[in-house]
Parts: structure tokens; sequence; C-alpha cells
């Protein structure tokens, strides 16, 4: 059986993920689209023999959509996926699932009322094989209990519209979601330090940052975050535990020796550095939809998110550490 998809938002993620589900992943295909540059949804739509349908709420609705796709701009996620649970629909919503904890929570109380769960969010860093290696070696102990995490998420250059709380909600939410599942423990407080600022691009934006995490096992995480680091996009993560270091493994290139150098290439953006993690995390999306059971991130990692970016979001206008309150974690959400 096919899963018929239908996509909200044709822009540059849902062009890529349409693209994945047409060419990349069996056992599902897109029937219809929307977007609300209805030109783009057209053409998008043209090119894979789907329907251009008026609004988003149209694509949910109809009856030959089985599962939903969400990857129109961020604030109007929340609206799109309280839709599809209402219409009994999987949900697969691009981070973030709401720029807000109390849209996440009212997505929470409809998934629960519906009784099982239908969405899953965009935290595709999950599925790259370095961070799932990681997850292994952590998991099986070979590092003892984790002490100390070291990451960098490092993009070449952002637009000017890019602002400084953007760096929080926009970039270091997938560090956010990874330390979580990594060390199957809570962020408790954030905390962010301001270096000085790069030269190299808009005197608005603070970049560098560098923020700091807790967790309530009293693991200790720092982030930085540089958005303008003009060479290339460059995600980095070390793991010290009481008796040993796992560190992500850089993506593999050749390495050239000529004219006195030894070099190698460094990815320009994240479509690269991620593209095979985006691939798995449909494929396995699409398969947990035919077995009945959502195995990948949930709302409640979404609300989780959206609760950290807003502590540490705080932290950054305040200078300093903030406390993570969560709800309790419900037991539909598994431990
Ligand atoms: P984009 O601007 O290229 O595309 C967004 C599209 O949504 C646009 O075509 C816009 O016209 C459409 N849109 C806006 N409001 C709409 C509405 N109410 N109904 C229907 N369509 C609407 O942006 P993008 O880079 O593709 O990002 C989309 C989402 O994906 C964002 O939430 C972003 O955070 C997320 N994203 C995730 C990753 C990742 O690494 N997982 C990377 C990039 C973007
Ligand atoms: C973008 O929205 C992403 O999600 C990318 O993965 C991230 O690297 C980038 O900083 C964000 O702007």
């Amino acid at each position: 059986m096919t899963i018929h998809i239908g996509v909200v938002g044709t822009g540059m993620i849902g062009q890529d993920h349409i693209r994945r589900i047409t060419d990349v992943v069996t056992g599902a295909d897109v029937v219809a689209v929307a977007d609300v540059d209805f030109d783009r949804a057209e053409e998008v739509a043209s090119g894979i023999n789907a329907r251009a349908l008026p609004t988003g709420h149209d694509v949910i609705n109809d009856s030959l959509v089985d599962a939903v796709v969400v990857t129109s701009w961020g604030p109007t996620h929340a609206e799109y996926v309280l839709a599809a649970i209402e219409a009994g629909k999987y949900v697969f919503c691009e981070k973030p699932l709401a720029t807000t904890a109390e849209d996440c929570l009212r997505i929470i109380e409809a998934e629960q009322a519906f009784g099982r769960r239908l969405v899953q969010v965009g935290f595709m860093r999950r599925y790259d094989a370095g961070y799932r290696s990681m997850k292994r070696v952590i998991d099986g102990g070979e590092i003892g209990s984790p002490l100390v995490m070291h990451c960098a998420h490092r993009n070449r250059t952002v637009p000017e519209s890019y602002h400084s709380e953007m760096a929080v909600q926009d970039t270091a939410v997938h560090e956010i979601d990874t330390v979580r599942w990594l060390l199957d423990d809570e962020i408790v407080s954030a905390q962010v330090i301001k270096p000085r600022k790069t030269t190299k691009r808009f005197e608005h934006l603070q970049d560098p940052q560098i923020m700091l995490f807790e967790t309530a096992s009293g693991a200790r995480i720092d982030l930085e975050v540089f958005v303008n680091c003009q060479y290339g996009y460059d995600i980095q993560c070390e793991t010290v535990g009481e008796t040993g270091v796992v560190r992500l493994p850089d993506p593999a290139d050749v390495w050239l020796r000529s004219s006195a150098q030894l070099r190698t290439n460094v990815l320009q953006g994240w479509e690269q550095r991620f593209a095979a993690a985006f691939d798995l995390e449909f494929v396995e999306w699409v398969a947990s939809m035919h077995d009945g059971r959502l195995a990948g991130p949930s709302a409640w990692d979404g609300y989780a998110a959206a609760v950290i970016t807003d502590a540490t979001t705080e932290a950054l206008h305040s200078g300093r550490v903030v406390a993570v309150t969560l709800k309790d974690r419900p037991a539909f959400y598994g431990s």
C-alpha cells in the first residue's frame, strides 16, 4: 500500500522533502501541495504530477491525503499540526513544532485526546550515522558516565534577516534536541556568553555565542554557535565520559596531497551535511506509518525544545543562568 502525502509549504526544504519522498522513499508519494505563494505550489506540483490546492487546510482535509508534511514558516506550524490531528492524520512537522511552548502543549493535549501518536518533529540529526554511532557508544557504557560535551554549530553565513535570537531558536535547537537524545537526560538550565562579535557580518547580530547547558544528572554542555564563520558548514560534537571520549566524525572526503600541501574540503551547507540523515528520517517515518507505530522525535520533544530555547533566549538577553521548567512528562510519551 502507498501512503499518499500532502505537503504544506513548498519552499526550500519542502521541495527537498518532496524530492526525497518521490525519488528516495518507497511506499509513499506526494499527491497534493499548498503554499501561500500559489504559483510556487503549482510549479512544484506540476513537476511531480500532484495537485496544487488553494490552502494548507485544503491539503490536510483532502480525502486522498493520508499523511501531512508541514514545511511552511515556523509561526504557521502549530495551526497545521493541530488541523492534521483533528483530521486524524499522521503529520511530520519540520522544526520548530511551534514557536511557543503554549502551542506545543496544545498539540500534546490534542494528540493525547486522539489516543495515539500522530506527530513527528523534524530533528534529523537523530538519523545521522555519526550521531547514531556516538549514541551506541554512550548507551553501551564504553566511555562510562558522560560528564561533559563540547559542541560547535558553524554556518558559513546567514542573511541580514537572521537576528541574534535565531542563533538559539533556529540553529542551537538542533543541539538542544541532540543532547537530550544522546545523553537521555533533561536540560535544566541555560546560560549564554557573548564573545567579541565578528566584524565579517551584520552589526545587529551577536555572533558567535557560547551557550552553556546543565542536565538533570549534572553533565555540562558547551556549544559554540557561529553562523558567519566564512569557511563552511561545520558541526562538531565530543562527549567526555568517566573512562573515555567519543567524537563525531567529520564527513568523509578525499585527502589531496599536492603543491606541498595536504588538504580536504569542508561542506558548505546543512543540505549536504545532513542529506543522508534527511533521507533516512523519511524512510523510517514512512516505514513507521506502515507499521502503525511512530518512533521518531515526538511532540513532547518539540515541547521540551521550545521550553529550553525560551530559557536560552532569556539567558541571551539577561546574561544570567536561567532555569528550565518543564511540565511532567505524560506516560503517553514514554519515560
Ligand atoms: P522557505 O522560506 O524556503 O519556505 C517556506 C515556505 O512556506 C515558503 O514557500 C512560504 O511561501 C510558505 N508559507 C509560509 N506561510 C505559509 C502558510 N501559512 N501556508 C502555506 N505555506 C506557507 O523556508 P525553509 O528554509 O524551507 O524552512 C521551512 C521550515 O523548515 C522552517 O520551519 C525551518 O526552520 C525548517 N528548516 C529545517 C531545517 C533542518 O535542518 N531540519 C533546515 C532548514 C529549514
Ligand atoms: C537552519 O534553519 C537549519 O535548521 C540548519 O540545520 C542550521 O544549521 C541553520 O543554522 C538554521 O538556520
